[in-house]
């Protein structure tokens, strides 16, 4: 006998505990009984019924309800909270019930991997692209191509079963990032416009602005959606110009930006935010090319002067130019197969590193089938 919280955890109106096993009508009964005369073995399969659960012989009854899927399952659904669920659980286990996950507790009752593996990876998804692919894997997608590409290798078509694995192989880049979000930080001199610029990306005032430089001192995160894309906008401290002569910096302002330049370099994309009063040419050649570079405060250079790179985003959080840009801009350097290969992502994409097991263990099929040469020529 087994049984799960099926309600995520946390407040709610409603909590949902799944029973099942052999025989787990019978066996609930011990800690259930119904309002009104017939019990709960008496009660055909589908039937809800209202009545008191006794967590102890001998203590109060909870009002709740259960539902009798069939004789072998059982739904109770209780206050939401996570007290009256733990309870409940816990009266269960007293009685021998085996406590488990929700996945293990679907993986038990019978669920397709690639199934499970879709309703794990959408309970932490938080952008509705990336929700989006997986629903279609959830929906058979990529189970059909794993199939369709094993009838490829039966009929004796590498060729084509080729193709199909280096497509997957390539959506996989962005399917197996979709649980986590994009990390994106903002970097450079103190005061060129870093936490004013993902405030306007975040639409709300998330980082402090001030006019002092140094205003920020350590990470700050606000994780956002753009352009249907969930990713986290790292605000750093603004680095100084020659950190040993400034007589300003406080070992916290020091700490800090040796953060940053840490911050940068496990991050999926850095933007180098400078004032766009300030450009000079030698601090251009100082950024790697995938960086992204945005030239700040546009509201107040009259002239964008010759020392531009072509690729480079102008902003203004004054006037809102060139931030909307910029959220595209982001997410075509996060997310180029959106550009480049139009349809990868629409199609099938495997999104666990089992998956990609199965995938290496096709190519190695398809090798073997090479190997001995084609059928057809
Ligand atoms: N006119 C104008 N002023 C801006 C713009 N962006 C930022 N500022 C001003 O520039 C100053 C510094 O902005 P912040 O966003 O705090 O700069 P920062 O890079 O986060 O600075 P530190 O945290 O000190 O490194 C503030 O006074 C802002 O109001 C802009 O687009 N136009
Ligand atoms: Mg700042």
């Amino acid at each position: 006998m087994r049984t799960s919280l099926l309600t995520p955890m946390g407040r709610g109106a409603l909590s949902v505990v799944g029973v099942a096993g052999p025989g787990a009508v019978q066996f609930v009964s011990r800690l259930f009984s119904p309002r009104g005369a017939r019990t709960l073995p008496d009660r055909p399969d589908g039937a809800i019924v209202f009545g008191s659960w006794h967590s102890r012989v001998d203590g109060p009854g909870e009002d709740l309800v259960v539902v009798r899927r069939d004789a072998d399952t059982l739904e109770i659904h209780c206050h939401g909270g996570l007290a009256a669920a733990e309870a409940v659980m816990t009266s269960l286990e007293r009685l021998g019930v085996l406590r488990q996950t929700w996945p293990a507790w679907l993986r038990a009752g019978g669920m397709a991997e690639i199934e499970l593996e879709a309703r794990e990876a959408l309970a932490g998804i938080g952008g509705p692209k990336a929700a989006a692919i997986v629903a279609r894997q959830l929906a058979g997608g990529l189970q059909g191509e794993f199939d369709r590409i094993e009838g490829l290798l039966a009929a004796g078509d590498p060729t084509d079963a080729n193709a199909a694995l280096d497509r997957l192989v390539r959506a996989a880049r962005v399917g197996l990032r979709l649980t986590r979000p994009w990390r994106v930080v903002l970097s450079g001199s103190v005061n060129a416009g870093k936490s004013s610029i993902i405030n306007a990306l975040a639409g709300y005032a998330r980082s402090i602005v001030s006019p002092e430089p140094g205003t920020t001192r350590d990470l700050l995160e606000t994780r956002v959606v753009l352009n249907g894309w969930e990713m986290d906008l790292v605000d750093t401290a603004g680095l100084r110009e020659d950190d040993a002569t400034e007589g300003g910096v406080t070992g916290v302002e020091r700490a800090g930006i040796a953060r940053a330049a840490a911050a940068c370099e496990t991050a999926d994309l850095v933007l180098r935010v400078i004032d766009g009063r300030q450009i000079d040419e030698g601090h251009l050649t100082r950024f790697a090319n995938h960086d992204l570079l945005v030239f700040s405060k546009v509201d107040l250079t009259g002239d964008r002067g010759p020392t531009t790179r072509a690729d480079a985003i102008w902003t203004s959080v004054i006037t809102g130019e060139g931030i909307g840009e910029l959220a595209g801009e982001i997410v075509r350097r996060l997310v180029p197969e959106e550009t480049n290969e139009p349809g990868l992502l629409a199609d099938t994409v495997p999104f666990t590193d089992r998956q990609m097991k199965l995938v290496e263990d096709l190519r190695r099929t398809v090798a073997d089938v090479t190997g001995r040469g084609p059928r057809h020529a």
